[in-house]
């Protein structure tokens, strides 16, 4: 056979068309006889338009790399279909459906007489045939011309949705959103004059980002940072915090928390600080004894004597026991 062998084409794989919800549509199989195991071969394509909208096709036979994979199979490489796929713009419009007629050459040049209509689509809205093009499927949206099945998500806002049966040419709010939850502990504990740091524990059902806020009626003095409640304590016994949350679609949830003062149980001046390993707000405390004293609550007064040396009553340190030279008398 000539590489000057021009190659007869009969019929793409899928008829010709591919779903772009399926795949790139970047190749095709052609079905046809006297393909050439040639470097050379090349794949033809011309664009045209499919539906009315703002593509372009370009103007000029493109030529792409062809690969004979069998005696009677080539693929054919095809330029990026416009057909966008997860993807919404509010201004500039969509292309749900663009076409490619197809030829292929075994040395380059001399092209198949027949050529094939190939054409990609978003099946999601569009139903099509190479025939008779493509048609807008009834349930379904068509937003600034980009395709969405019946209850997909707006790609750049999680809170609109395709509800055909509510509105097919915009986004419908979503319906199924559930409300932030607030765990159920709503009594915490706090130290007079602490600056209690209190993590509101609130989840969204779904998932999305929540924000806390502080309603009329809270401490003026508290306010919020990253849904933790900062407030200087103030020696009320029992404080009311009125709590909002919003989730990311602005469904609301509302709680009333109360901060009720416990005596710090330090003794001899000792000073409470959060117990490290429990939640703040629970209640529970460590001492910060002031020097002299230990113990859980600082009620052990420390006999300095014990653990010092002491010469003639006088506190001392050995700072190094081969060098009995040195000793540092406290006074
Ligand atoms: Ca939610």
């Amino acid at each position: 056979m000539s590489i000057y062998q021009i190659p007869t084409i009969s019929r793409l794989q899928g008829d010709g068309l591919c779903d772009r919800r399926k795949r790139p549509c970047r190749k095709v199989t052609v079905f046809g006889t006297d393909f050439l195991n040639s470097t050379n071969m090349t794949c033809h394509v011309k664009e045209f338009k499919v539906v009315n909208g703002p593509w372009t096709p370009n103007n000029t036979q493109l030529r792409f790399p062809g690969i004979m994979t069998d005696l009677v199979l080539a693929d054919c490489y095809l330029p990026e279909s416009p057909v966008a796929q997860g993807y919404f713009h509010e201004t500039n419009e969509g292309t749900p459906a663009a076409g490619l007629m197809i030829s292929v050459s075994n040395d380059g040049e001399h092209i198949s007489y027949k050529n094939l209509t190939f054409i990609s689509y978003d099946s999601a809205c569009m139903s099509c045939s190479v025939s008779s093009g493509c048609f807008l499927k009834n349930n379904s949206c068509f937003i600034n011309r980009y395709c969405f099945a019946p209850n997909e998500t707006n790609p750049i806002d999680w809170c609109y949705e395709c509800l055909p049966e509510v509105n097919t040419k915009a986004w419908t709010k979503r319906q199924a959103n559930l409300p932030p939850k607030f765990s159920p502990t709503t009594e915490y504990f706090a130290v007079y004059q602490e600056t209690l740091e209190l993590t509101i524990d609130v989840v969204d059902p779904e998932g999305m980002p929540v924000t806390v806020s502080l309603l009329d009626g809270s401490p003026n003095t508290a306010f919020v940072r990253d849904n933790v409640i900062i407030w200087n304590v103030t020696n009320d016994a029992k404080t009311q915090f009125f709590l909002k949350a919003t989730d990311a679609c602005q469904a609301t949830s509302f709680v009333n928390i109360t901060v009720a003062l416990v005596v710090c149980p330090c003794q001899n001046n000792g000073s409470c600080a959060p117990h490290p390993n429990k939640p703040r707000g629970s209640g529970f405390y460590e001492c910060n004894c002031v020097p002299g004293f230990t113990g859980d609550k600082c009620g052990t007064n420390i006999d300095e004597c014990q653990s010092y040396p002491c010469v003639r009553g006088i506190i001392s340190n050995f700072d190094d026991l081969s060098n009995v030279g040195h000793l540092y008398v406290y006074m």
